[in-house]
């Protein structure tokens, strides 16, 4: 079926260039790709020259973009996935124009500081949209980008939101584990702007891919609802005329495009040998025959150059009516949409959270923080329309999904809740496209074990600098019954190791709320929010109009006099704490308690403060889980009460009394401490 062609917003194909004229502009990319790895002594030509012919179709004939504005909202994104090629990326945004990408950044090819890295990341190369080099990643981010595309155009209208998701993919890309989850959805939800470009080259690291691959990819994206063909990936009236008709589909498309790694390299081409490692000067000088390329190292001879700088201004004149549309916009709509790409968040937000504090101050729950949590989203999300929720499968226990939340589904956009499938690792790279794309603020949930599923994308999102959030319920032994293959132990750890991550660990009903009002003013920083399953106290009684969880730890339970002794807890040991302070006033002990809802946000503090709050007293921490992390607050000789193996299945009271988390333990370990008998 043929969908309806898109509005004018879209670029219209430019002309067939002669053979020739392609050829050249191809031979460009290819000799910058060569030219660069050979004088970094590193990286990857092989796929830059195979792909070259694709790149070049594609960016002077397809791709929707203006070099002068690389922020432009509705252009087209171009994500290549197989980031070990950036030297493709590279050259043509150095040869379409763009400004910062100069001759001599290419030149400093993987150098330090250079905008040309040895994978691409977007953070530092304008023109780059996600950053790439763990294979899969792209193309999973690619399917959020296009899922933020359809949304925001069933939000805002075709006329400002109508762009393509290009994604260029290798072998590599497709083995992986994530690009299953990435296409099962993207067709499920017909993401017909989602176009897959695979180089399909047969080509990997240790040899021919039939060394360990053997599947038919146009069969399984077929079988996940994309439409998909195999062309001639070296012609380009056969590359143009499958993107064409890919633009045309009411699915997404994958366009297998039959390459030859290296192409050109005359001993090396078809060989994994051009792969990952410079193709040496004899061979260089080879390709450059084969080529005819008489051109200089990094010499681009005008004629080419003129034709590449014309393609890169094909879509100014778009751009200028986009513009135009933009500014005929009712006010108020305009300044939404400006509002969500650039990031801000809604003024109304901190009214809502403010009157939710107010009846959690007046009526205080006795609820699970994954409750908390949701009661905190009601509020949350009604002022903040661009956040987008989810969950993999486990949404009435991830409590992610609000009453008042629609579905997203391929029939209707708009909606603002993604049924993920089973699919965690797939649903944390699509947050991430999303957040690439601007406009949106993902979230979504899963269970605090599986973050392991979650991982890479969750790193990436860290070192990208990109506002996700990650709802992990079913935080520690306390989720019970389900045993220890569901009881993270090590995750809260694990994910704090992480540099630019700030993982959330509330006590109740409040800390909940301010930890959300903290993961969503995180504009460069993603989130996890680590919440129980069980029910626990509401700690916090009485308005108090801070953010105390601002700080990463503050007192929440001061002693009675001078404190002997600090107890310092997380999420749901915190009440435990404040019973064995109870424990420890019986005995005449005055032990203060200190609430620790994120490590990251008090080691950021100021070294007065930390330590204003850290203390000079004798130190016991409780969380359920490893102690790892611990000392670099209570120190290596400070007492520990937590987990150090795996937990067990059993209703969770029993679990925290087997393991020995009871305010009784922690009271003892504090006297021990200070040379009393418990
Ligand atoms: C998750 C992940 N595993 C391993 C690698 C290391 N690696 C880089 S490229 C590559 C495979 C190369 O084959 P292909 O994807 O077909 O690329 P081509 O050889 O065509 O350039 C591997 C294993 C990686 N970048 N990411």
């Amino acid at each position: 079926m043929i969908a309806k062609p898109s509005t004018a917003a879209a670029v219209a194909p430019t002309a067939q260039q002669s053979r020739a004229d392609h050829d050249r502009m191809a031979n460009a990319i290819r000799a910058l790709a060569m030219d660069a790895v050979e004088q970094a002594k590193s990286g990857h030509p092989g796929l830059p020259m195979g792909a070259a012919d694709i790149a070049t179709v594609l960016f002077t004939r397809f791709l929707k973009f203006d070099p002068a504005d690389p922020a432009w909202p509705d252009r087209d994104r171009f994500v290549l996935s197989a980031g070990h090629g950036s030297m493709l990326i590279y050259a043509a945004l150095h040869l379409v124009g763009y400004d910062a990408m100069t001759l001599d950044e290419i030149k400093r090819f993987r150098q330090l500081g250079s905008l040309t890295p040895g994978h691409p990341e977007n953070f530092i190369t304008p023109g780059v949209e996600t950053t790439t080099g763990p294979l899969g990643q792209g193309l999973a981010n690619a399917v959020g980008m296009a899922l933020a595309e359809r949304h925001l155009a069933a939000v805002f209208g075709s006329e400002i939101v109508d762009h393509t998701t290009y994604v260029l993919a290798s072998d590599g890309d497709l083995m992986e584990g994530i690009s299953q989850e990435a296409i099962a959805l993207a067709g499920h939800l017909k993401l017909n702007k989602l176009i897959v470009l695979f180089d399909d080259n047969g080509i990997s690291i240790d040899g021919p891919l039939s060394l360990a691959d053997s599947v038919d990819q146009v069969k399984r994206f077929e079988a996940c609802g994309w439409n998909a063909s195999r062309i001639d990936g070296q012609d380009p009236e056969a590359i143009a005329t499958a993107i064409e008709q890919a633009k045309a589909s009411d699915k997404p498309t994958m366009i297998a495009c039959k390459t030859t790694i290296g192409y050109g390299a005359p001993s090396k081409a078809g060989k994994a040998s051009s792969h990952g490692s410079p193709l040496g000067a004899d061979e260089i000088k080879g390709a450059r025959e084969k080529l005819g390329w008489s051109e200089a190292p990094f010499q681009i001879p005008t004629d080419v150059l003129t034709k590449w700088r014309a393609a890169g201004q094909r879509a100014k004149a778009t751009h200028k009516d986009w513009d135009r549309r933009l500014a005929a916009l009712p006010a108020d709509k305009r300044g939404e949409f400006e509002r969500r790409m650039r990031g801000d968040l809604p003024g109304a937000l901190n009214g809502a959270i403010r009157a939710l504090k107010d009846k959690f101050a007046k009526e205080p729950k006795e609820t699970a923080t994954r409750v908390a949590s949701e009661l905190a989203l009601e509020a949350i999300t009604a002022a903040v329309p661009e956040m987008i929720g989810g969950s993999a499968d486990l949404t009435g226990s991830n409590n992610t999904r609000t009453k008042a939340m629609q579905a997203m589904t391929a029939a209707d956009y708009s909606g603002r809740f993604i049924h993920y499938g089973v699919r965690e690792h797939g649903m944390a790279a699509a947050m991430n496209g999303m957040a690439l794309h601007r406009g949106i603020i993902p979230y979504s949930g899963t269970f605090l074990v599986f973050t392991d599923y979650c991982r890479p994308s969750i790193r990436l999102a860290a070192l990208m600098g990109e506002r996700v959030i990650h709802v992990m319920t079913h935080d520690s032994i306390g989720l019970g019954e389900d045993g220890p293959t569901h009881q993270p132990v090590e995750h809260l750890a694990a994910l704090r190791a992480i540099p630019n991550l700030n993982v959330f660990r509330p006590a109740d009903t409040v800390e909940t709320l301010e930890c959300w009002q903290l993961a969503l003013q995180a504009r460069e920083t993603p989130s996890v929010l680590a919440l129980t399953r069980q029910n626990l106290p509401q700690l916090r009684k009485g308005l108090d109009e801070q953010n105390r969880c601002a700080a990463g730890a503050y007192e929440i339970s001061p002693a009675q006099g001078q404190a002997q002794v600090s107890l310092f807890a997380t999420g749901s040991e915190v009440a435990i704490a404040i019973e064995a302070q109870k424990l420890l006033a019986e005995k005449g002990v005055a032990a203060r308690v200190v609430s620790v809802p994120c490590f990251e946000l008090l080691f950021a503090q100021p070294e007065a403060a930390r330590r204003a709050v850290i203390g000079d007293a004798p130190k016991i921490a409780v969380e359920a889980a490893v102690r790892q992390g611990w000392d670099a607050i209570i120190g290596s000789d400070s007492g520990f009460v937590g987990m150090s193996d795996f937990g067990a299945s059993a209703p969770y009271k029993d679990l925290y009394k087997h393991f020995g988390i009871t305010a009784e333990k922690v009271a003892g370990a504090a006297l021990s401490k200070l040379g009393k008998r418990p």
